[in-house]
């Protein structure tokens, strides 16, 4: 079986844009895997938290520090993600892990997130290099626009860390430089079927509406930090921690073992430092 590589086309879309989409990123068997083994994730529904949008509605997500030999830790420690995310982000040294969320959006509940980007969070985390910082979101689900996918402003990475302040219990970008951006740059909706993975940049603005149809959106997003990025604000040693990556074949090999306490599960003060 052949597993995704990336090429420099694909590095200079994310310089360009600041994200690529990856058709395919997963095999039909292995999405089959990893959603069947996240429905019934007994760990991962005890962890999970919600998260109220502007009007009430609530989103929900499960999010850790330490990926294990879990089925979601050896996709996060894949050696397709791990040395895409090396080439991707600015720097040198060891990729590290800063934390995974399994973001469950339920049928006609599930609420929406503001426009942001990911570094107007971290910022208040006191890391200080945006360019060495990325995401990743494997689709469990299929995403689109009726179950409210991703949104994001192609290119908008390049404006650099905007302002932002409290929207709910999230944190959401100056509305006013949004609306500046939309200009001049084109609003792009993910649609994408599971098992597809979209890699972004930290600092390019995202959102996503309310999930008001009757199919849940779920993902996998996995945070990444270059090693030498330290965070003069957070208490988890996971961002400068070097990852163990694991070959490609791992995720098929995944047998039993769960997800463990030993991912140091988060809340949701930790995950989403708010502006202080
Ligand atoms: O999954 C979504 O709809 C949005 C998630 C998101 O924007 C985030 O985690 O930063």
């Amino acid at each position: 079986m052949s597993y995704f590589k990336l090429m420099p086309k694909h590095i200079d879309d994310y310089k360009k844009n600041g994200y690529i989409i990856i058709r395919n990123f997963l095999s039909l068997e292995e999405i089959t895997k990893l959603s069947d083994a996240a429905w019934g994730d007994s760990v991962i529904m005890r962890h999970a938290f919600d998260l109220n949008d502007k009007t009430g509605k609530k989103t929900k997500l499960t999010s850790w520090y330490f990926p294990g030999n879990d089925i979601y830790g050896f996709l996060t420690r894949s050696k397709r993600i791990v040395g895409s995310v090396d080439k991707l982000i600015a720097g040198e040294g060891a990729v590290c892990h800063f934390h995974s969320k399994l973001m469950q959006k339920e049928p006609r509940v599930g609420g929406a997130w503001e426009w942001h980007q990911d570094y107007g969070y971290w910022y208040k985390n006191e890391f200080l290099f945006p360019n060495q910082m990325i995401s990743v979101m494997v689709a469990i689900t299929d995403a689109n626009k009726e179950n409210g996918c991703l949104q994001v402003i192609k290119g908008s990475h390049k404006m650099g860390r905007i302002e932002h302040g409290f929207a709910g219990e999230q944190v959401g970008a100056s509305q006013h430089y949004v609306d500046l951006a939309l200009k001049t740059m084109e609003l792009v909706y993910v649609e994408i079927k599971a098992g597809d993975a979209l890699f972004f940049h930290s600092n390019l603005l995202h959102r996503s509406e309310a999930n008001l149809s009757d199919k849940p959106r779920w993902s996998l997003i996995s945070c990444y930090n270059r090693i030498t990025n330290v965070p003069y604000n957070e208490p988890s040693k996971s961002s400068i921690t070097p990852l163990k990556m694991v070959p490609d074949e791992s995720l098929l090999e995944w047998k039993t073992e769960d997800i463990t306490e030993e991912a140091d599960f988060a809340n949701k003060s930790q995950v989403h430092k708010k502006n202080s």
